[in-house]
């Protein structure tokens, strides 16, 4: 017997910018994401302007995740493809792109899982001051309510806003902030809840049967050692890193411990009682997350000077000024890419979530990157990839036994994508996209051994 509930949503996951292309095609305006708004200090690694060209390949990968048995599949519409303009003039031709990608994933029973905002910021959003505006409430409740009432009734989950706390901690590495030194990301972080809070409120008058909920990097951290102060270090660290995000949205208030973090770092953010009693009644109905590691942490007490952070991604690096500092974990195993790998971990985490918060929880991002490579015949013998799925659903089935309600599994990613900042040669996919990071070729979509492997194990509701 399985013990993965009879309905529950096995899938894949992608982001609009990662994986569309096509930025000049079809009336999308500039993002933060295309090459002629940022610089590109790193030239050995592609930009997003081509990505997979799924906005010309859209239907072969939906035929490939029906092939694969998908339940689900979690995307992420591309803001600036809908609005404009900052008067909020709308794109006609991409709400036309997601009504027939929506229409084909429905025709395949497939559920789609839409995520409002994956780190592509509309340049018409960052000219009016972005994301640490509050300018921002007026452009992001525009859109959501495009989407809502032009894809509400096929939509019945959808994600706020993607890792807010990866934005907010590692802005300038994921180019959602330019300035981060010159700005309060705990002030983006304010402004991106009110927009959830009041997204998740539009979104029950709008489209009463839909579901909706938050979708942050969520990695649970280990003391590095048994002294008291390590496990102090923790807890801060879990604050920072993960609860912030959700306790403002599933409770309702900031903790006193985070106000008092930031008055000593005097990184105070602007609030109004307005927005403060909003987060008393817009109550998500499920919580996302994205796991890919656990950390770990050592008490950091230097009150001067710089806080030690090498912000290397968005799984190493944090350090919090007198509160904790990520180290290396040494009894876990590494990526390629140096991301530890941690399943146990995976189990850990669901737990914590679940018993801290009591809501539903669905995986939306779980994975390993790697530098595959496409043999002479044609395949991908990824069997490190199928090792890392293997062990990281044993150890959610655990969790379930634990008792975590899960509702479903979308790992990272569906097909091969461009990382965050580690170019196309950084794959994560169940596909294969054949292109490098110059070299375009001929973007054939081959499969790989972990497709027929995640074939069979969603056949078989995750037990093999
Ligand atoms: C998450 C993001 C994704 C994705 C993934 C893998 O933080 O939500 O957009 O890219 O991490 O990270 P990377 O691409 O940096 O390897």
């Amino acid at each position: 017997m399985s013990k993965f509930p009879k309905d529950f949503l096995w899938g894949a996951a992608t982001s609009a910018y990662q994986v569309e292309g096509g930025i000049y095609q079809g009336g999308k305006v500039p993002s933060s994401m295309d090459p002629s708004s940022k610089e590109h200090a790193n030239k050995e690694i592609t930009d997003f302007s081509v990505a997979s060209d799924h906005y010309n390949h859209w239907k072969e990968d939906v035929a490939l995740m029906a092939e694969m048995g998908f339940k689900s599949y979690r995307f992420s519409i591309s803001w600036p493809r809908i609005i404009k303009d900052k008067e909020g003039n709308i794109n006609q031709e991409g709400i036309d792109f997601y009504n027939n990608l929506l229409d084909e994933l429905i025709k395949n029973n497939i559920e789609p899982v839409v995520t409002i905002f994956h780190f592509d910021i509309p340049m018409f959003v960052e000219e009016d001051g972005g994301l640490e505006s509050k300018n921002v409430y007026k452009h992001y409740e525009r859109y959501c309510s495009v989407l809502f009432k032009n894809f509400g009734s096929k939509v019945k989950y959808w994600l706020t806003v993607n890792e807010l706390n990866v934005m907010v901690l590692i802005s300038q590495i994921i180019n959602t902030n330019k300035e981060k030194y010159s700005s309060n990301e705990w002030q983006v972080m304010h402004n991106m809840n009110v927009v959830q809070a009041k997204a998740i409120l539009m979104c029950r008058e709008m489209c009463p049967k839909s579901k909706i909920g938050p979708a942050p990097n969520i990695a649970i951290n280990y003391p590095a050692s048994s002294k008291p102060e390590d496990f102090t270090a923790k807890l801060n660290m879990d604050l920072l890193r993960n609860w912030v995000y959700l306790d403002i949205l599933c409770r309702g208030t900031y903790s006193k411990k985070f106000l008092s973090y930031l008055e000593q770092n005097n990184k105070q953010i602007h609030t109004t009682s307005e927005e403060m009693e909003l987060f008393k009644i817009a109550k998500p109905d499920f919580i996302a997350i994205n796991y890919y590691s656990s950390g770990t942490v050592e008490a950091l007490d230097n009150k001067d000077g710089n806080d030690g952070a090498t912000n290397a991604d968005q799984q190493s690096g944090f350090a919090f000024k007198g509160f904790a500092k990520s180290v290396k974990n040494p009894n876990l195993e590494k990526t390629q890419f140096g991301w530890e790998i941690d399943p146990v971990g995976f189990r850990n985490t669901l737990r914590e979530v679940w018993e801290r918060y009591q809501l539903p929880i669905m995986v939306t991002e779980n994975g390993i990157g790697a530098r595959d490579v496409l043999t002479e015949d044609g395949k991908v013998h990824d069997d490190y990839r199928i090792d890392f799925y293997q062990k990281h659903i044993h150890q959610m089935a655990l969790a379930i036994e634990d008792g975590v309600e899960m509702i479903g599994y979308m790992p990272w990613s569906a097909i091969d994508l461009v990382s965050t900042h580690e170019g196309i040669s950084k794959r994560y996919g169940f596909v294969y996209v054949n292109r490098d990071e110059f070299d375009l070729k001929d973007m054939k979509r081959i499969r790989k051994d972990s497709f027929y492997w995640y074939k069979e194990l969603i056949s078989k509701n995750g037990e093999l």
